[in-house]
């Protein structure tokens, strides 16, 4: 162990003697060194040369300060230390729900003020640009789990306003499980990963969930927007966003009206089915974040309407449901909705960490000329995300961290705490004081709560007008197409079959039962019960209401390809005009295109050029795609029609109802895929064609490929 003698083999540049021992030069420029007792002024210059966080210039990075040569590693080595230190503590806390998100800069433009009803300038200035930072997030799964199970979406935009930051954290769902925040632990670790088994991840497909929601029966409503396909989106861009509660405006004399936000993406909603999202899990957990990601950086801005529905206090009173309750939407029928601006997400954030990881959204943060209702789930939600920030942060100080930051100047004597970022000065660091005359005072202007008249008796208690817990339930399923119903059938069939107990199974079906017969039927029929549970109790009678065609989301896509991606399959001796012609096409009609071939490298086409793909096949499967073409020539579909990723690759695309052009060499490959002729399957010479038959599902085909409960 004495032998300094370097070992063969090793290069030079492995061993740090020789540089160790020589003085390294200064790797800062004279003219970027900050003027001396200049300590917070950031060095100008791209890379100022490695050093330590305490800006020591560190010459070597690749070997640790050992003893001698082979030595043993020496406890001085202070820049080991502080670089493994660091690396430690790099995690921190993820968020105990909505772990996994991705999040964008934008900015909101008001177009229609509603001076009439609030102060607040963002929902009164017109033509400005108000900056804000969205964050959309899946509920149940880890930070790293995937984009894309059958989940909920968190919709949470923080607008910088002039006014101080506002937070509209929201869901793409405008109802939730549970009408009093005091059960959202317990809603929480029901659908979380069971306990004792760590498993399942990010699924609601499991006994706990399902024990809770059959013991809840004023989650029916929500349980059929879970189970329907909005939350199966196809891109986080395409799905809306609810403020959900029932928020107040407040104008400038102060009368009150109290308001929803609705977020409306304007490419249209679209959804992906069930065996493809399950499908995309494995091709590609970062389904989601990826769509975003290259959307934002190839400058195709995502954009959201927004929307408010406005009633008055008697309005409200008039309504067949309360608005207080979460578990409760107002039809669009019934109050419409006015757009008065729109969102765009521009800008993809320079670092995932520092901003999409530590964005800390509060619904407490708002802004004068908006207030609170006495909605009891909002109540309890303005305490607990203010409160989970010091665990997930670690400091009450995570105001200071930029992305939390107001960009609008704030000032008051709240001082120290861990990691201040701010050195505050002066000896007053009280309110009120009389020795510092430009400190930080009470504004007359600023937010007041609005004086609303209250009476009462205190209690644990809920109203009786939160005791209808199905008829939105039956709303929602009625007002679905025949073949959004089967989904959620379907859907309903395939999470009670995961669960075990089977009394959990017959108590969701006794709960069917107030939302539709026939959904109940289709449920028992579809888990093989034996026979129809008696009725779940009912505390209220169950009212039809206007049946609401908006609760829809086949109507709400748009007949477009703007947004969506295309692949082309090609091999060797594939006919370059056909491809030619439905690039054209689908490049004019808005779409990105992929071209797939069996090797990375390309393909040489019938005419000899090189065409070089985009992807290879196996690793790129139809599930990624809104359509697909197959240019072929007869050897290459011959060769293809043995190659399972190929018959995979079309097989599901027709399974999942897409567009889908095949050329005459294709067709070998077709057959082989089960491929039937429909208004979905066109000839690649007829690229318009194509492109139209891509914009949308065939759901005419859906009963050739599977049986839906
Ligand atoms: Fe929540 C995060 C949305 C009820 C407690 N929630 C969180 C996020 C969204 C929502 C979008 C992620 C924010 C981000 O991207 O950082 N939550 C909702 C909606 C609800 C709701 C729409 C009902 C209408 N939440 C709710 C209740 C409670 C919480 C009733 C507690 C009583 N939610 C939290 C939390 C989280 C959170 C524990 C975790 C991370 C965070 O706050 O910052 O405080």
């Amino acid at each position: 162990m004495t032998s300094t003698t370097p070992r063969k083999g090793k290069t030079a540049s492995l061993s740090s003697n020789a540089k160790s021992n020589a003085v390294p030069p200064s790797p800062f420029p004279a003219s970027e060194l900050g003027p001396a007792g200049d300590l917070h002024q950031p060095l100008s210059g791209s890379h100022p040369g490695l050093t330590t966080n305490h800006g020591l210039p560190v010459s070597d990075n690749q070997n640790s300060l050992k003893a001698f040569s082979r030595g043993p590693v020496l406890l001085e080595d202070f820049i080991l230390r502080e670089k493994i230190f660091h690396f430690d503590h790099e995690r921190i806390p993820e968020r105990v729900v909505h772990a996994r998100g991705s999040g964008a800069h934008g900015y909101f433009e008001l177009t229609d003020s509603l001076a009439d009803f609030t102060t607040a300038k963002v929902l009164t200035e017109t033509g400005i640009k108000t900056p804000l930072f969205t964050r959309i997030s899946t509920v149940a799964g880890g930070s790293g789990s995937a984009d894309t199970p059958r989940d909920v979406r968190g919709f949470a935009v923080k607008m910088y306003t002039k006014e101080g930051n506002w937070d509209l954290v929201g869901n793409n769902i405008p109802v939730f499980f549970i009408q009093d925040a005091i059960k959202f632990p317990d809603l929480i670790h029901a659908v979380k990963m069971e306990p004792d088994r760590g498993f399942p991840q990010a699924a609601s497909a499991h006994d706990t969930f399902w024990d809770f929601i059959s013991l809840t029966p004023e989650a029916m409503h929500m349980v059929m927007w879970i189970m329907s396909d909005r939350t199966l989106p196809r891109s986080l861009r395409m799905i809306e966003g609810f403020g959900i509660h029932s928020f107040r405006l407040v104008n400038a004399d102060g009368k009150s009206t109290f308001v929803k936000f609705h977020w409306r993406p304007r490419l249209g909603l679209q959804s992906t089915l069930w065996d493809e999202t399950v499908k995309i899990a494995g091709a590609d957990p970062d389904y989601h974040r990826r769509d975003l990601f290259e959307a934002i950086t190839s400058g195709a801005f995502p954009e959201w309407d927004l929307a408010v529905q406005l009633f008055s206090e008697d309005e409200a009173a008039a309504f067949p449901f309360d608005h207080l309750d979460a578990t409760k939407l107002i039809p669009e029928e019934l109050v419409p909705l006015r757009v008065i601006g729109k969102m765009v997400l521009d800008r993809w954030p320079d670092n995932f960490f520092a901003e999409t990881e530590q964005v800390a959204f509060c619904p407490s943060h708002l802004v004068p000329g908006i207030d609170f209702s006495n909605d009891p789930l909002l109540q309890g939600r303005l305490f607990s995300y203010l409160d989970t920030q010091l665990s997930r942060l670690g400091s009450p100080n995570f105001h200071q961290i930029p992305v939390n930051a107001p960009t609008c100047p704030f000032a008051n004597q709240q001082r120290d705490g861990h990691m201040q970022m701010q050195p505050q000065q002066g000896r007053v660091a009280y309110e009120p004081n009389s020795l510092a005359a430009d400190s930080a005072r009470e504004n007359p202007q600023g937010f007041r709560s609005f004086p609303a008249t209250e009476s009462g008796e205190r209690g644990r208690i809920r109203h009786d007008s939160f005791a209808d817990h199905y008829s939105q339930a039956r709303l929602f399923y009625r007002s679905q197409l025949p073949a959004e119903q089967a989904h959620l059938a379907s859907a309903l069939v395939f999470e009670l079959s995961k669960v075990a107990a089977l009394p959990i199974r017959q108590a969701m079906a006794s709960h069917l039962q107030h939302i539709d017969d026939e959904l109940a039927r289709r449920v028992v029929d579809g888990l093989g019960l034996e026979a129809m549970p008696a009725p779940a109790p009912l505390a209220r009678p169950v009212t039809d209401m206007a049946l609401s065609p908006a609760l829809r989301l086949i109507g709400k896509g748009q007949p477009t390809l703007k947004g969506r991606c295309v692949a082309i399959l090609v091999n060797d001796g594939s006919d370059g005009k056909v491809i030619t012609s439905l690039k054209k096409a689908i490049f004019g009609a808005g779409a990105r295109i992929k071209i797939l071939a069996p090797k990375v490298g390309g393909v040489t086409l019938a005419d000899g050029t090189l065409l070089p793909a985009d992807g290879q096949l196996a690793g790129n499967p139809s599930v990624l795609f809104d359509a697909i073409a197959v240019v072929l020539s007869d050897a290459g579909a011959q060769m293809l029609s043995g190659e399972s990723a190929a018959v995979d690759f079309v097989r599901d695309a027709f399974g999942h109802l897409k567009g889908i052009a095949g050329d005459t060499g294709a067709q070998a490959l077709l057959t082989k895929a089960g491929v039937v002729p429909d208004d979905g399957v066109t000839d690649a010479h007829d690229a318009a064609r194509f492109v139209e038959a891509a914009m949308t599902r065939q759901w005419d085909r859906e009963k050739l490929v599977r049986t839906l409960a």
